[in-house]
């Protein structure tokens, strides 16, 4: 059934075709997109077992992203972006054997991520020994005996960095950071200290839990949705139907956004007929196109609205009950607010008065709001603050622990938010230490370890030796490229647990493992059966995931099968493991989960419950805020404005409609009207006339931070775009060069992927995307 190495060509960007972006999302050809590669690559046996079983009750979870499952499910409970990712995962390609005599890891590294992805999938350990430029296949008991042997030989457990991607089952991940913790570390950088780590931060500090306090019901039943920084037809489409769902019960849907995303204005829903030939229905309400890194300010204004209405009506506008049972602040709130300055507003958010009234308005008239938010407000240097603002707000008028109301940050990666429950973090609260603990017989570490930041840092310090992934990509997630790169270079020893070839695998440092692993479309048999695993979508609730295909090699273990091998080789009799009876049956992890993680008592039944169970949350159930004083904090925080010099740019780096972060799919953005290519930058075409560039020209992309590095993208075109005034965009990961190691949001430490400041200089003449003499990288050109 396996097939290997298909021909894989490169993009040449100078094909590139821009047209018009689109105003609407889904539609017809989100089922045609949907169901073309699927057919193509797998024939359509295997791509019926896996499409049909998405999201389905004795399915697998789908990994595209974190958006819950509706209680009444459809057949096809998926959407086009998702069964790219199926696909991907589901390939029957793999690489073969010779690969790895045929090309080395110096060549490798030249490749796009586009290519490497359509390798096929990894199927067998490989090694690269230091001074080597090759990986070679071998075993799994050398495979594992060489990373527990290296563990072994370090200096302190604390010369390890133990990586997750939000990827992994709770059964991964529990066992993983059993296995790091036992090993006597914290250091678990993860995927989510980029990602939603300020949402932790700013709702943790406020309400006491920094998880969405609504329900998939919620959002079908809210009067108001505000949308900020989320661009959902691309990233979470299926919360286009509960939009739709939404807006057919009388809602209204406001987004905040310096791009005119289409899934914020139409939606035509593949899944209904009228959705495929009719026009689709009007999303958003209003469009609020703020300048980047302005919602802070845009927040405070409306807040201030709020109070004023207050005042001239006292008595009839705040929640008076509801702060006064449950919050506390309020006063200094409204002191501080006072003080706002509109002119600064303004000039902030590039909105009129009239539009942030108009808000005002609608928040107002509103009995139930929910507020959402992705990467446009996390990835700001004023994240955290700014999502505090979203929870003032929401606070002032009991928009939190009520029906169709409340705060919802909407995760990315399918279970991030089950890995942080499962105790993926680097600075877990003493309690669970304790439990862990006692459940296992030892006694965990207690001082923090790093995140992602500062793993990079300590790698480029030469304090962190050893680098192992479970899961992702994080070389090229990461900001700064160059440095990180340069960071991964000086390890001893790199390993990844991966599915398919990305970036990672290409910047080895001295010794080099990639260990082969199941992916969640996959049947897992185990010496005691089939087995499932579990995960935890964005608003808590957690269910089953089985698999519906073969495994496309006999080869792989799972990756459950992989820590329980390492941490039975690693650690001996430190902790009271039965690491083979973990490999057998997930039963029996389950039953340890139990036992530690609050919230999840009686695991193995409840996961077995029709749909799963949706773990407790306080400020939801109850209204009950888990802060240091039992009250839900209006909090003060000073406007932090993003200040941009004359002559320069705010750079955002994004998603296309066509990738999985780091995992390129395809090289067409086809809502935002881009066809093959992917080395643009969008700006807007008045700001183009102010600084002299004209649209098609091809320009360096300099990052301006004040370390005076020089981080430059070469021969990036410029696609004439409605973006926000002052505000540019362009792809991520090849972006990340731009973004500052040291440049990070207030509060979380999250890379400030949102906000690079940047200049415009014409490119010297040649062909696009760094081809020619200087031949950059096309897909990760290095800094100079
Ligand atoms: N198909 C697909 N699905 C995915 C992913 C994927 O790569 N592909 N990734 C997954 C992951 S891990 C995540 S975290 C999520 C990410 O989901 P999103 O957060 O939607 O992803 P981004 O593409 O980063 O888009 C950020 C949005 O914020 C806007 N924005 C940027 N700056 C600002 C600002 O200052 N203010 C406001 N109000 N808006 C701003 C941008 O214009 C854009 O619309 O998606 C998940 N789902
Ligand atoms: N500039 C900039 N940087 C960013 C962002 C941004 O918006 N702008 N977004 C950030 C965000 S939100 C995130 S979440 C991070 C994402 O960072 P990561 O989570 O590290 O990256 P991914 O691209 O999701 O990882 C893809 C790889 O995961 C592996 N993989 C896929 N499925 C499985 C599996 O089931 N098991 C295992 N073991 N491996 C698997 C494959 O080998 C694949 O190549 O990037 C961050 N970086
Ligand atoms: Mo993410």
């Amino acid at each position: 059934m396996t097939r290997n190495n298909p021909e894989v060509r490169e993009v040449d960007e100078n094909d590139l075709e821009v047209s018009k972006p689109k105003d609407w999302a889904g539609g017809l050809p989100a089922v045609y997109y949907s169901m073309e590669p699927a057919l193509e690559h797998m024939g359509p046996g295997r791509a019926g077992r896996t499409l049909l079983g998405m999201n389905q009750r004795g399915g697998f979870d789908c990994m595209s992203c974190a958006w819950p499952d509706p209680g009444h499910r459809s057949t096809f409970e998926f959407c086009e972006n998702g069964a790219k990712a199926v696909t991907w995962e589901a390939t029957p390609v793999t690489v073969a054997s010779e690969f790895w005599a045929e090309h080395p890891i110096s060549e490798l590294r030249e490749k796009s991520e586009y290519w490497l992805g359509m390798q096929g999938r990894l199927v067998e350990p490989v090694y690269k020994a230091a001074g080597e430029d090759h990986y070679r296949p071998i075993g799994w008991d050398e495979a594992i005996g060489r990373v527990a042997g290296k563990l072994k030989s370090l200096g302190s457990a604390d010369e390890a960095a133990f990586y997750t991607s939000g990827r992994a089952s709770n059964e991964a991940a529990f066992l993983y950071q059993l296995f790091v913790r036992g090993f006597g570390t914290n250091n678990l950088p993860d995927c989510s200290n980029m990602c939603h780590e300020s949402s932790g931060w700013g709702m943790g500090q406020t309400i006491g839990v920094g998880k969405a306090t609504v329900t998939y019901d919620d959002f079908v039943n809210s009067d108001l949705m505000i949308v900020i920084g989320q661009n959902p037809g691309t990233n979470h489409p299926r919360m286009l139907t509960a939009m739709e769902r939404q807006k057919e019960n009388g809602g209204q849907i406001v987004a905040v956004n310096p791009l005119p995303e289409a899934g914020l204005r139409r939606f035509k829903n593949p899944q209904k007929p009228k959705g495929v030939i009719g026009k689709g229905t009007e999303l958003a309400d209003q469009f609020l196109q703020i300048r980047a890194g302005g919602d802070m300010a845009l927040l405070q204004a409306v807040s201030q609205r709020v109070l004023a209405a207050e005042d001239a009506a006292p008595g009839t506008v705040l929640d008076h009950e509801f702060l006064e049972a449950h919050c506390e602040g309020l006063e200094q709130l409204r002191a501080h607010l006072a003080e706002l300055d509109e002119a600064t507003v303004l000039e902030a958010t590039g909105l009129t008065a009239e539009e942030i009234d108009e808000l005002a308005g609608r928040y107002l008239a509103a009995e139930k709001v929910i507020i959402t938010w992705a990467m446009g407000v996390t990835q700001q240097k004023n994240g955290v603050a700014t999502i505090k603002e979203i929870i003032n707000l929401l606070l002032l008028r009991g928009n939190i622990g009520k029906p169709g109301a409340g705060a919802s940050p909407i995760r990315g990666h399918s279970n991030v938010q089950g890995d942080r429950t499962m105790g993926i973090w680097e600075q877990m609260p003493p309690a669970f230490l304790d439990a862990l603990g006692e459940e296992f017989s030892f006694d965990p570490p207690r001082g923090h370890g790093v995140d992602a930041v500062e793993a990079v840092r300590q790698m480029r310090d030469g304090k962190i030796k050893l680098f192992l992934a479970l899961g992702g990509n994080f070389t090229a997630a990461m900001s700064d490229t160059a440095a990180t790169e340069a960071a991964m270079d000086e390890l001893e020893m790199n390993v990844q647990i991966s599915t398919k070839l990305n970036r990672s695998h290409t910047v080895t440092g001295a010794e080099a493992l990639i260990l082969p692993t199941m992916g969640r479309t996959e049947i897992d048999v185990q010496a005691s059966g089939e087995q499932f695993v579990s995960v935890e979508d964005t608003v808590s609730a957690v269910h089953p995931s089985w698999g519906r295909v073969a495994p496309v090699s006999e080869n792989l273990l799972s990756e459950i099968a992989i820590i329980a091998r390492l941490g039975r080789a690693t650690l001996g009799e430190a902790v009271a493991a039965d690491w083979e009876g973990f490999e057998a049956d997930y039963d029996t992890i389950r039953e340890h989960i139990s036992h530690v993680v609050v919230g999840c008592e009686d695991y193995n039944r409840r996961i077995r419950q029709e749909g799963g169970f949706v773990l407790a949350n306080g400020p939801r159930d109850s209204r009950t805020f888990n802060t240091p004083t039992g009250k839900a904090q209006l909090s003060v925080n000073a406007l932090d404005l993003l200040e941009c010099p004359p002559g320069r740019l705010i750079l955002q780096t994004l998603r296309s409609h066509d990738q999985f972060n780091t995992t390129i799919y395809g090289y067409n953005d086809r809502y935002r009207g881009i066809k093959k290519g992917r080395h643009v930058i969008f700006v807007n075409p008045q700001d183009l006339e102010e600084l002299g560039f004209e649209d098609g020209q091809l320009v360096d992309v300099h990052g301006e931070y004040v370390d005076g590095k020089d981080r430059v993208l070469r021969k990036w075109r410029i696609v004439s775009y409605p973006a926000a005034r002052g505000c540019a965009a362009a792809y991520y990961p090849e972006a990340n060069v731009l973004v500052p190691l040291d440049d990070t949001v207030e509060g979380s430490n999250t890379p400030v992927s949102k906000g690079v400041i940047i200049r415009l200089e014409p490119a010297e003449d040649g062909p696009a995307g760094g081809a020619g003499e200087e031949n950059q990288r096309a897909d990760m050109p290095a800094t100079v």
